[in-house]
């Protein structure tokens, strides 16, 4: 039990920690107590609700004290890590909040990863312990955690949410609670979270109780929420955007209630947001895009609903601008990461910045800095590169220090590869990303991880990723791929089938591939991805124009249904991994 942290994160100079701390940032609470101190205050108010379950704050203490227990006695303990793939369940909460209280650290996949990321957050970060559903959008987890397993000594435990089949039941291993003898402090480690990334495979970030429970707190101030609110969780819980901005941890640490959504599209939202008098939720663009056009239809009372956040991708103005006169509540932009900076606009702000910004800081400690390639600082209004450094960002990925020393400057400012300016109010402009990235409607693709899974191909002898423009999702990916002299030609969808198969998230997968003799190459010998994207933008323009195409139709380029994702981030209407959903294009 216990198992060192082999390299730990670089973590704040003690002047900043001393600053944040006599700022009043750092309070020193950690979620384990935050969650005790809720339940004594009001044990019957309603924490959690998951279809017909509703779990008070007291329930949710227990049952995190009795898993807490169940953990502890399987060895599992302070500083072990403990990969947590859950879809949105209340159990989700439970396990999180066990492993908060023994001090042991959830790394959050998301449901939509595969064998691949799955093998590799459990071997990178040697976790104990893996917990998952049974079968969840049609797939069995089950099997892909005997798969992992078989590999890696280290992982002695899979927990199942359900019929466990070879593994073990989550409810067999509850216990009555112990008093803890070592329980994590407010400054040390709370959780690994998963970075969006742009290299071959994604790094992970350390954030402490101290750091993000201040994140919580300031958003909760900034969105207004208070012990009456009521948080539908309608993006994946894992993903830092319904986690904490203000998400449901913001919403716990209020004292308010967490409504779970198992899927984002509207009819299962509006309901629910109907039923359950829901005030606050936060989508990414693209179902805003779908909820709005949904609400014009009408069929729903969603008078209860006070604030839509729309975040994880540029949110276009026109878009903005329906949001209140069609769903009737206030619209607040996000822009954060979860690496730690979260810009919100405010719900005071004049409109025409809350639809032309993407927000200002949480907190005035939050520092920022536009600069140019060569890290000098532009002048006011000036487009650049956004650094960043804080109170709740953090100072370096854990366990990866390569990496830090290329993602953050010497003197701790995190490179988030975002282009922003900033407007004299203080408000940023997202104007681009000079990250090797595609975000497909809020899901970040690193083109590095895909190109690296298609070069793997025995007839390929390069790949480039690039981002498609697309009116759904804002972002597609298209794989260009140059196969090896002599090999037989491809279709696409062989592509697509094997980067599938060979275990990658479905959102990973290519929307589009293109065969190609050549790349354009830049003055160094590097592909340049910048006359790719060029390259795809002149063919859709000369595919008669993409101007006004309903989603998911643009010409010539996207070979999958718009409003159907098979992700589950934006939302699905089937299983995650049903066959290729273009076997006839191409
Ligand atoms: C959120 O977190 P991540 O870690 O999945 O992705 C962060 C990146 C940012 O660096 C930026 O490139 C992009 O996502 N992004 C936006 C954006 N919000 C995020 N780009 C343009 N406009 C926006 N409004 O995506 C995340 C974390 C917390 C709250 C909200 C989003």
């Amino acid at each position: 039990m216990s198992a060192p942290i082999p390299v730990p994160a670089p973590t704040w100079p003690t002047e900043f920690a001393e600053r944040y701390r006599a700022a009043g940032y750092w309070r020193g609470e950690t979620f384990g107590g935050m969650l005790r101190e809720r339940a004594g205050a009001h044990p019957d108010r309603i924490a959690i609700v998951d279809g017909d379950r509703r779990w008070s704050y007291a329930d949710l203490d227990e049952r995190a004290d009795r898993l807490a227990a169940g953990l502890l006695a399987r060895g599992i303990g302070k500083g072990d890590r403990v990969v947590v793939q859950l879809p949105n369940v209340a159990e989700f909460f439970a396990v999180v909040f066990a492993l908060f209280r023994i001090g042991a650290l959830p790394v959050f996949a998301l449901p939509a990863h595969r064998e691949t990321e799955i093998a590799y957050f459990c071997a990178f970060t040697e976790a104990v312990a893996y917990v998952i559903p049974d079968v969840s959008e049609g797939f069995d987890h089950r099997a892909l955690a005997s798969r992992v397993r078989a590999d890696l000594p280290a992982l002695k435990h899979v927990l199942v949410v359900g019929d466990p089949g070879e593994h073990t039941a989550l409810a067999d291993i509850e216990r009555d609670p112990v008093q803890l003898t070592d329980p994590p402090g407010p400054g040390e480690l709370a959780f690994l979270q998963l970075s969006g990334g742009s290299t071959g495979v994604p790094k992970l970030i350390p954030r402490t109780h101290d750091d993000y429970i201040y994140s919580l707190r300031g958003s909760n101030e900034i969105c207004a929420v208070d012990a009456d609110s009521v948080y539908l969780c309608a993006l994946p819980a894992a993903h830092n955007f319904p986690l904490s901005s203000p998400g449901t941890l913001g919403a716990l640490y209020a004292g308010a209630r967490v409504v779970l959504c198992p899927r984002p599209t509207p009819d299962v939202a509006f309901a629910l947001i109907e039923r359950e008098g829901v005030t606050i939720t936060g989508v990414v663009p693209p179902l805003a895009l779908a909820w709005t056009e949904a609400a014009e239809r009408g069929g729903f009372d969603l008078s209860s609903l006070r604030v839509l956040l729309v975040g994880g991708a540029k949110f276009s103005e026109e878009a903005a601008r329906r949001v209140t006169p069609t769903i009737g509540c206030a619209l607040q932009q996000v822009f954060g990461m979860a690496e730690g900076l979260v810009n919100y606009t405010r719900l005071d702000d004049p409109n025409e910045l809350i639809v032309t910004s993407q927000g200002r800081p949480i907190s005035p400690d939050d520092e920022i800095r536009i600069v140019d390639d060569a890290d000098t600082e532009l002048p006011e209004g000036a487009t650049g590169h956004l650094l960043t450094r804080g109170p709740y960002t953090i100072r370096g990925y854990w366990n990866a220090p390569e990496h830090n020393a290329r993602s953050f400057t010497e003197d701790g400012f995190y490179r988030t590869g975002d282009v922003v300016r900033r407007l004299p109010s203080g408000h940023l402009v997202v104007e681009g990303r000079a990250k090797d990235q595609i975000n497909r409607g809020g899901e970040k693709v690193a083109a590095e991880e895909v190109e690296n899974h298609i070069l793997a191909h025995p007839s390929v002898h390069d790949a480039a990723v690039v981002a498609v423009p697309d009116a759904y999702l804002g972002e597609r990916t298209c794989a260009y791929v140059i196969l090896r002299t002599g090999a037989a030609p491809l279709k696409p969808v062989a592509i697509r089938r094997f980067v599938r198969e060979r275990g990658l998230a479905g959102y990973k997968v290519p929307d589009h591939v293109e065969f190609v003799e050549t790349f354009p190459y830049t003055g160094v010998g590097k592909v340049s991805k910048k006359d790719l994207r060029a390259a795809i933008v002149a063919g859709l323009a000369g595919a008669a124009g993409s101007a006004g195409a309903a989603p998911g139709d643009s010409p010539g380029v996207v070979d999958t249904p718009g409003v159907v994702d098979s992700t589950g981030f934006v939302g699905s209407t089937g299983p995650a991994d049903s066959a290729e959903p273009d076997g006839t294009a191409h």
